[in-house]
């Protein structure tokens, strides 16, 4: 709800919050599809598109931009926004254009790097006229492009889409992270300084740890709904996923979707997961037998092959553990000569990966430049940035200092924490609250 009060404001007071605005009013756009640019009309930015048009009789809100397709010939759609001061949230609305029934996905970059995946729209034959609105966290200073297009893996074809009323808030200028001015073995005092005044100061705070990770793909999102097509990209579980011959569908074991794979054809690859321990997934046949093979692929060879052979009509559970887990897998999963049906695809890996605190992040409505972050564990790596507010706008996050806490133990004034006093180890004795 918040979230969408605050796009309503930005759409309809653009002068009061917003940095930047698009609207199309005064382009040079024609209804015939072309490459070209204009200066946008908030001054110092530039549009630069692709194999573009107008809105025609598809718009938003009057004029808007059309993408037609991801084709190389005569070029791939796109429309580009050359922003030189920095960019804090943007935001646009896009929407179907013409008719045909192919699924329509579009990608966004900042500065050459994906952001956005849209969700697949407008994937039935005929005129839908929503109008759908995307923010998108940016918070990058300094000259920033970006870029509205079609994922580059999408097979030939119409996927016409009207893009506008493209709103962009500015960044405040970040804070700089410092050394933290204090280690110990359960707490660290993190430190930055500043050239402008802000409202508040937020720091987020990481610890960096092995931890098992358990994730399951319900299917409910990324699918394609149209026709089985090869070489879809989704974002799955652990990344992008590439899904050849795989359609969403409504026989599922969860939620309202699963997957289906298409005879003889289906195939799902993985990106990679590190040390995998196991994968289990829900699976039914069609009207006939089939079968799922399962490969684990090590840097592109097969280091494992299993079948399952799928002859229940109703959901069943596979599970397979892998032996001898290797610190990186990528997995693709493959049915027999008749139609599957998956859901609920669970894999359980392991890393060194970073957590966010429970508490961070940590806000201070003061200037000082340090906060204690306290009751952390010895001999941890933790890592910290810091962000800075003022008015409803937020800076980029600062450059991100690493630590490690000190490894000793810790007496709380009952018991000694994280062990027991040994002459090489630090031991801190924690002040007692009075009162
Ligand atoms: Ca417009
Ligand atoms: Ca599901």
């Amino acid at each position: 709800m918040e979230r969408f009060v605050r796009i309503l404001l930005l759409l309809t007071t653009p002068f009061l919050l917003a940095q930047g605005i698009e609207r199309f009013n005064t382009t040079d756009l024609t209804e015939n599809f072309k490459d070209g640019s204009f200066e946008s009309e908030t001054s110092g930015t530039t549009v630069v598109y692709y194999h573009c048009r107008n809105a025609g009789d598809y718009p938003i809100s009057g004029e808007g931009i059309m993408l037609r397709r991801n084709d190389a010939d005569p070029s791939p759609s796109a429309v580009e926004f050359h922003i030189p001061n920095g960019v804090g949230e943007f935001t646009f609305q896009y929407r179907k254009a013409f008719t045909g029934g192919n699924n329509r996905i579009l990608t966004v970059t900042v500065n050459q790097e994906e952001v956005f995946l849209s969700p697949i729209f407008g994937n039935t034959s005929g005129e839908d006229s929503t109008i759908y609105t995307q923010t998108i966290p940016v918070f990058k200073e300094g000259n920033v492009v970006i870029r509205i297009a079609f994922p580059t893996s999408i097979a030939n074809g119409n996927r016409h889409v009207t893009i506008d009323n493209v709103v962009w808030t500015s960044v405040l200028h970040a804070p700089i992270a410092l050394s933290p001015s204090y280690v110990s073995v359960d707490h660290f005092i993190p430190n930055w300084e500043y050239d402008h005044a802000y409202d508040s100061i937020e720091i987020n705070v990481f610890d960096y740890k092995n931890r098992i990770i358990t994730q399951t793909e319900s299917f409910e999102h990324g699918l394609d709904t149209t026709g089985y097509e090869a070489l879809w990209e989704a974002d799955l579980i652990g990344g992008r996923w590439i899904l050849d011959n795989v359609l969403r569908t409504t026989q599922r074991y969860s939620g309202n979707y699963g997957a289906q794979l298409q005879a003889d054809q289906g195939q799902l690859t993985s990106p990679v997961f590190f040390k995998p321990k196991s994968i289990s997934f829900y699976a039914k046949k069609g009207t006939n037998d089939t079968s799922v093979t399962l490969r684990v692929m090590v840097n592109d060879e097969i280091i494992d092959l299993i079948n399952f052979p799928i002859t229940n009509d109703q959901f069943q559970l596979f599970t397979y553990a892998i032996p001898n887990p290797p610190d990186e897998a990528q997995f693709i999963f493959e049915n027999g000569s008749r139609v599957l049906y998956l859901d609920d695809l669970t894999i359980v890996s392991e890393g060194v990966v970073k957590e966010m605190l429970p508490l961070s992040p940590y806000s201070m409505t003061s200037m000082s430049t340090s906060f204690p972050i306290l009751d952390l564990e010895p001999n941890t790596t933790y890592f910290y940035t810091v962000r800075a507010e003022k008015e409803g706008l937020s800076s980029a996050l600062s450059n991100e200092i690493e630590l490690k806490t000190k490894d000793g133990v810790v007496w709380d004034g009952n018991e000694w924490l994280y062990g027991e006093p040994l002459i090489n180890k630090v031991a801190i004795l924690r002040g007692r609250e009075v009162g």
